[in-house]
């Protein structure tokens, strides 16, 4: 596995989101302290890092709850496809219903980069780094606090730099 320059480990980054309360908790913020505690309980996968947690409103803003988000970097000798499988079946756990994309849900993880992997066909998922990873401050905040040093692999640009190219107008706020 490819090492990043800093020696500081494989930079798997995965996204947290929550805009609804669920299994038991009543919260968007409790739901993501527990997904962070599932993650860390999960079998093959180690958390290495963990984000603060950021309230957003929804992207595109509409008048679904506001969501509280954060990224994990972890390390894992899970390919890609099996680690993506295994956030699914977490969501799962969490009651997580597919239906309609970028409805409001219990929970969302999202696998945002795997090391430097660059993938765009679709018929061979997951693409890599997450599609949308570069229009989001929900996702780029959080992967401040834990990969300030991450490049994405399709531009080179580091995660400042993607922020900073970001149109104004995308509401975030730590949560205390
Ligand atoms: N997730 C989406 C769509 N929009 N907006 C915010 N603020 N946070 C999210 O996690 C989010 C979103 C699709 O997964
Ligand atoms: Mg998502
Ligand atoms: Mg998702």
């Amino acid at each position: 596995m490819r090492r990043n320059g800093k020696g500081a480990g494989a930079m798997i980054l995965v996204a947290i989101g929550s805009n609804l309360p669920g299994a038991g908790l009543d919260t968007p913020r409790a739901v993501c302290l527990a997904a962070l505690e599932a993650l860390e309980r999960e079998p093959d996968i180690r958390v290495i890092a963990r984000s603060r947690l950021f309230e957003s409103a929804p992207v595109p803003l509409s008048d679904q709850p506001w969501y509280a988000n954060g990224a994990v970097l972890v390390e894992t000798a899970l390919p890609p496809a099996s680690l993506l499988a295994r956030l699914h079946e977490i969501e799962a756990r969490f009651g997580r219903v597919r239906q309609v994309r970028n409805e409001a849900r219990v929970l969302d993880l999202d696998l945002l980069a795997y090391e430097d992997a660059l993938n765009d066909r679709p018929e061979a998922p997951p693409l890599l780094p997450h599609p949308r990873l570069r229009e989001r401050a929900f996702v780029l905040r959080p992967l401040l606090d834990i990969a300030r040093g991450w490049r994405h692999p399709g531009d080179a640009r580091e995660i400042s730099a993607l922020l900073a190219a970001l149109p104004p107008g995308q509401a975030l706020n730590p949560i205390r």
